[in-house]
């Protein structure tokens, strides 16, 4: 059985307790690799590491740092194929999509901020000829960089790379429920000649590993991609030791359908944003909010195309949408539709788990599901569910879709289908959230700030914001 390694000072090594945990294939139910189970003191040992490490990356010139992560993202790229059946094999997600989305978005997020570095530029202020303020910007030391299950490799390169460009050094915590393509991460680092204690990456549970590494007081700075409550708790225990933290967490995001839709777009958009990666997408389309006036067409619609999706073998091209990423998130979704029916709701297709005949008997599938019936101010309508499940709410009039649209307590994503320019911009003028899509969903612009209001978050990552959060800045002020 494969057993994962922690990467620390450039090395592979085993956990100092010499425990693992299990790790499972989610399309087959059964434990494939095992996974250090890291405490406090492999997290002391990869900060130590990495604070040594600061001293000379800090100081590289920018040119190198930026060639030296180049030549990264080219390795990434000579190991695409392994990383994209290790993503699927780990997470339960189709290799189609691992193939289109999450592995090439890997050495594009490290190529996008190596590039960044070396076009960044600082302010200046000048008081009238008077006196003339210039502002440096410094990195702060080691970045504790703590990514989910969902888009593994994807949201880990997110983090260290502009933690890694901007000159601080990094200890990775990646999520214990799929943690091989960090692994595969590290062989690559070392390939790759990163220097040594630059990159660590720590395995483990989120309490015993996760915890001291956002706790440690050589920690100033936590980028954050999980779930809320878990953000939640960060947030409380890191406030009082003033660390720069930035939290980007769950999300219940709208998609509003205007009867004068482009209706063919509409539909297959929404489907695409309800059943990507089995929902599993803080991005994710989960309310879909339908103009009285076109609804039961839109219904009609929605059902057919969902019934020609195929869930299955996650290696087979043919399939749309693979396994839930573990049994308990399963079975979280399966209880989510049992309550969505006894609130009055009608589940218009799927519902249930699919069981595929063979070796993938026991893995975690779940049909595309569809349900309306609901109030739009119900637990199902208000709390994240983070699977293949979408809900439909007819509306009447701009106003009360706003409404409805802004209830929940998150503010992540929305999208808005409309052939009314003026229309689309007044709505998505008005929705609470932190990306606003118009006729498209998931069209991501590495440079846009990227984030959520409420509590679907905590500041903006992404391009320059990205290398802002990331620095520190100083001002010096000269009299002249
Ligand atoms: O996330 P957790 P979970 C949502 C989704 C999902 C829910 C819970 O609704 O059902 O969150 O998922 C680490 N200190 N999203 O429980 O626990 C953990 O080890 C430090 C949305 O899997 O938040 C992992 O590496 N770290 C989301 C990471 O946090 C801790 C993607 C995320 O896991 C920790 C995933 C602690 N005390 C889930 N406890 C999105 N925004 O895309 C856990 N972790």
């Amino acid at each position: 059985m494969d057993k994962i390694l922690n990467y620390i000072d450039g090395k592979l090594v085993e956990p100092i307790s010499g425990n693992y945990l299990d790790n499972y294939n989610p399309s087959t139910g059964k434990v494939y690799s095992l996974i250090p189970d890291s405490d406090k003191l492999d997290v002391n040992i990869a900060i130590q590491a990495a604070k040594t490490a600061f001293v000379s990356w800090s100081k590289t010139p920018k040119q190198e740092r930026s060639n030296i992560l180049m030549k990264l993202a080219d390795t990434i790229e000579k190991y695409s194929d392994d990383l994209i059946k290790a993503e699927s094999k780990d997470n339960g997600k189709p290799e189609s999509l691992a193939a289109r989305v999450d592995i090439p978005r890997a050495p594009a997020n490290i190529r996008f901020f190596a590039g960044a570095i070396l076009h960044d530029s600082s302010q200046i202020h000048d008081m009238d000829g008077m006196a003339l303020n210039y502002t440096l910007r410094k990195p702060l030391g080691v970045a504790a960089c703590i990514s989910p299950w969902n888009l593994p490799l994807y949201l880990l390169t997110w983090k260290i790379a502009p933690a890694l460009a901007s000159g601080n050094t990094v200890v990775a915590k990646p999520s214990e429920v799929t943690p091989m393509t960090a692994y595969l991460l590290s062989k690559i680092c070392i390939e790759a000649g990163l220097p040594k204690g630059v990159l660590n990456i720590v395995h483990g549970l989120g309490a015993k590993t996760g915890d001291p590494l956002t706790m440690h007081k050589d920690t100033p700075i936590i980028s954050f991609t999980g779930g809320t409550i878990t953000g939640k708790h960060i947030a409380t225990v890191t406030a009082p030791m003033f660390k720069k933290v930035s939290l980007e967490l769950g999300g219940k995001n709208p998609n509003i359908i205007f009867a004068d839709a482009d209706f063919d777009k509409a539909v297959s958009t929404a489907s695409r944003a309800a059943f990507t990666n089995q929902g599993q997408i803080c991005l994710c389309g989960s309310r879909l909010f339908v103009e009285e006036t076109i609804y039961e067409r839109f219904k009609k619609a929605l059902i057919a195309k969902t019934s020609k999706l195929t869930v299955g073998d996650p290696k087979d091209p043919s399939t749309n949408l693979g396994a839930v990423v573990s049994k308990d998130h399963m079975e979280k979704i399966l209880t989510k539709i049992k309550l969505a029916e006894n609130l009055g709701g009608k589940v218009l297709i799927g519902g249930k788990r699919k069981i595929i005949e063979g070796n993938l008997k026991h893995g975690y599938f779940i049909e595309p599901t569809v349900i309306e019936g609901l109030s739009f101010d119900c637990d199902i309508n208000q709390e994240e569910i983070f699977g293949p499940v979408v809900t439909l709410i007819p509306f009447k009039t701009e106003e009360e879709v706003i409404e409805m649209a802004n209830s929940t307590k998150y503010g992540l994503a929305a999208s808005i289908f409309t052939e009314n320019i003026s229309k689309g911009h007044r709505v998505a003028a008005s929705i609470d959230s932190g990306v606003v899509w118009i006729n498209t969903w998931l069209l991501r612009d590495l440079r846009i700030p990227f984030g959520g209001m409420k509590q679907s978050g905590v500041g903006r990552e992404g391009g320059f914001k990205s290398l802002d959060f990331f620095t520190e800045p100083k001002n010096v002020c000269i009299k002249i």
